[in-house]
């Protein structure tokens, strides 16, 4: 029987900090948290005298804004830890390759706020209230900073994983907590600025170009209450994006004031369609999206529909929308 039960942060800290050889690892496809506090507690370790490495899968370049120092590494066939720390990690199938690994450590850690964790460690930290990973990881280190040769580069990553998994301290999950650390870290020598902007305000030239293009495409109808955009492969082609390039367009779509449910549908290849949707409380788009085989969330789902062309897609689409809205 697994219990759902957290152990008490100082013998986790404890526990973490007599270790010889730490291996830290966070979910697959790492983002800002994943990556932030990683690398934080690492450098911790390696400051006060241990071993530490982070094994993480490769990331996306605007993470390089992250000081990481040089503790992650790719390949673990070389590394024999004693102690295991998977950091932001809701269960352990999403270690990915390095699953196996931490099942074969003896001494095995989670730390997490999925609300979904199902305490897959020997010993558990989990704290669903919580920003961050990086916002647990500083409640463990936090009275260590005194003691770190360079607490300027562990500042700036547990900074970097708040900033990120809070959208910039928009998110609901931000909490007195989580700006009272901010205000903490802050102190420390890091450029947060930089941090800030290359996370949330930079993108490539050409996921301009196709935000754009989807901009010229753009209508609304049922009292403009539906905003809608779509690309072809073609001028998917022409804007030289990929997909991930295209995300935050229906996200864009969906600030648009008097709209209540944004929808963007872009063509993968010839016939094949994905559509992405976001609403606010009027309607619930995972309903929307399962009708047509997709899933999501009632704020935001999605879906791939087969079609001749894009115009019948967003119709169908649409007059499923039409139908919730009103
Ligand atoms: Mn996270």
């Amino acid at each position: 029987m697994i219990l759902m039960m957290n152990n008490n942060i100082k013998d986790i800290r404890n526990i973490i900090f007599s270790g010889k050889n730490i291996a830290i690892s966070a979910h697959t496809s790492p983002d800002g948290d994943a990556i932030g506090a990683s690398c934080a507690l690492a450098m911790a370790i390696n400051q006060l005298g241990g071993k530490a490495k982070v094994f993480i899968e490769e990331y996306s370049d605007t993470f390089d804004v992250i000081p990481v120092n040089g503790v992650i590494e790719h390949n673990i066939t070389d590394f024999k830890p004693d102690i295991y720390v998977a950091v932001d990690c809701g269960d352990i199938q999403r270690l990915g390759e390095f699953a196996q690994v931490y099942s074969n450590t003896p001494v095995r850690i989670n730390i997490d706020h999925h609300k979904s964790n199902t305490y897959f460690g020997i010993y558990n930290y989990v704290d669903d209230e919580s920003s961050s990973s990086s916002e647990i990881i500083y409640l463990i280190i936090r009275d260590l900073f005194g003691k770190f040769s360079n607490p300027d580069d562990i500042a700036a990553c547990i900074y970097s994983g708040i900033v990120f998994d809070t959208g910039g301290f928009r998110h609901t999950s931000t909490k007195s907590q989580t700006l009272l650390f901010a205000s903490e870290l802050i102190k420390y020598n890091f450029n947060f600025n930089k941090i800030y902007n290359t996370i949330f305000n930079t993108r490539k030239y050409s996921e301009a170009k196709a935000m754009g293009k989807a901009l010229c495409n753009m209508k609304n109808c049922f009292n403009s209450q539906i905003v809608y955009s779509y690309l072809t492969e073609n001028e998917i082609a022409q804007c030289g994006t990929t997909s991930e390039g295209l995300s935050e367009i229906v996200n864009y779509l969906k600030g648009i004031s008097g709209c209540e449910t944004a929808v963007f549908v872009y063509e993968r290849t010839k016939g094949v369609f994905k559509v992405s949707m976001r609403s606010d409380d009027k309607a619930d788009v995972s309903i929307v999206a399962v009708k047509f085989g997709g899933g999501g969330h009632a704020k935001a789902a999605g879906c791939t529909i087969e079609s001749e062309n894009i115009e019948t897609v967003l119709k169908s689409v649409i007059c499923e929308i039409e139908k919730s809205l009103a």
